[in-house]
């Protein structure tokens, strides 16, 4: 091949290169299914952005094919072709003044736009419900206080799933046991970063009852990619029945049966990481589990209601089937309540998934299965580990873990 057409056949190929990245970009805009989508706000703070947005994105790419296209005009226009150098001049004053003016003008209109958003945004006085936000490598746990009069008499502690009532303002108060995570549900709002050691405020609200997907927006480890979370929005009626079901005292397996067998192994087992409200020892003293001699982030998911949830390490899985999923996740706003508090009985639960978690966690989801693996000799484990439990026991478990809803 000669110079020439060796130039012309690489122009070619750079040029195929752009025209697909370009055609991949856009076309990748045009998905039907993405629940992660911020151009399509579900409640009052996503609103407040997406109108912000709508205000300055113009604006932004007005200013930005003027600016770029002068730019090509000039880069082709002066181009080096031998020419002399032009005369040097100490500038022109009115060009320099407009060039000032005008920027400081447009910037003046979006800032006034933007910093009332971002006030409106950080209001915290109007909400009606508070809920406890902790991330830790890698799920979210949220804690409800005492708040009467949304029936909830003592906290409740629940993992992955935010339940909160919908057209409700809701105040989400946000920290980390470990390092720093990221709390977004695009449908619903912002991302606000939840650091160790501060509380961050978040508002949230939902217009209609349904599912909104989010995950972790601040690189935070091995399974960063693996913290999901979704917020549920029930109506004010189905969000009492949630609580009021999450505060029932806890009923003990009938003795005999091969769920009192799971419970048993529960003890041995589970309950030195995992709470169950309400569960006794044989002497009939209450279990309390204590995650932080054994978790880096000193926690573990609570285990009280786990059946009342229907994903679980982080929402990565589905603790329920697919026939089950698609009765929750495709009923119509009205009847999506009532679905999600059917919650995962027998013939909805994802045994494959449950099963393979307990059987070997660390290799359903990527953790540090071994204590000791971040240099500093902390002894801890970063997630669940391989527990060598038989294959007789796991089937005692998960008749016990049915139980728990
Ligand atoms: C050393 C502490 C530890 C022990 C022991 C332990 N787990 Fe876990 N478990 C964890 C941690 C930490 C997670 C969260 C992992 C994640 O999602 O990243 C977890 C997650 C889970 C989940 C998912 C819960 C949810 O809401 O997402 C289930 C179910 C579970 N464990 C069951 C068990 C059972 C049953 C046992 C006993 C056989 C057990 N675990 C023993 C630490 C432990
Ligand atoms: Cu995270």
């Amino acid at each position: 091949m000669d110079t020439v057409s060796r130039v012309k056949s690489s122009r070619r190929r750079i040029l195929g290169t752009l025209v697909g990245i370009a055609a991949s970009a856009t076309l990748a805009g045009c998905a039907q299914n993405a629940p992660q989508d911020t151009w399509e706000p579900k409640g009052p703070n996503a609103e407040m952005i997406h109108d912000l947005d709508n205000l300055v994105f113009p604006i932004a790419y007005v200013v930005g094919i003027i600016v770029l296209g002068l730019a090509l005009y000039i880069f082709w226009k002066f181009k080096d072709r031998g020419q002399e150098i032009p005369v040097q001049g100490h500038g022109k004053p009115y060009m320099e003044i407009t060039l000032t003016v005008v920027p400081a003008l447009i910037l003046s209109v979006v800032g006034v736009f933007t910093f009332r958003t971002i006030f409106d945004l950080a209001e915290t006085q109007d909400t009606e419900i508070v809920i406890n936000v902790t991330g830790q490598q890698w799920w979210w746990e949220y804690d409800y206080p005492v708040q009467p009069e949304h029936g909830i008499n003592q906290p409740i502690v629940t993992s992955g799933q935010l339940v909160f009532p919908a057209g409700t303002k809701v105040l989400l108060r946000e920290t980390s046991r470990d390092v720093i995570h990221s709390y977004w549900i695009p449908a619903l709002n912002g991302k606000k970063d939840a650091v160790p050691g501060r509380v961050h405020l978040l508002r949230l609200e939902a217009n209609e009852p349904g599912l909104y997907a989010g995950q972790c927006a601040e690189f935070c480890g091995l399974s960063h990619a693996n913290m999901r979370m979704e917020a549920i929005a029930l109506s004010k009626e189905d969000f009492a029945k949630w609580v009021a079901n999450q505060q029932k005292a806890y009923v003990p397996p009938a003795a005999g049966t091969v769920e009192a067998e799971g419970e048993a192994v529960y003890i041995a087992q589970c309950a030195r990481c995992h709470q169950v409200n309400g569960l006794k020892d044989a002497q009939g003293k209450p279990i309390i589990s204590a995650p932080d001699e054994y978790v880096y982030s000193g926690a573990a998911p609570n285990l009280t209601a786990l059946m009342t949830r229907n994903t679980f390490a982080g929402a990565m899985f589905d603790l329920v089937n697919e026939k089950c999923r698609a009765d929750v996740w495709g009923a119509p706003s009205e009847k999506f309540g009532e679905a999600y508090l059917k919650g995962v009985t027998e013939d909805c639960l994802n045994q494959k998934d449950l099963r393979a978690w307990l059987r070997n966690a660390p290799e359903m989801k990527p953790m540090y299965a071994e204590p000791n693996l971040l240099g500093p000799s902390d002894g801890k484990y970063r997630g669940m580990p391989y527990l060598a439990l038989t294959e007789d026991d796991i089937d005692k478990l998960v008749a016990y873990l049915l139980t728990l809803k």
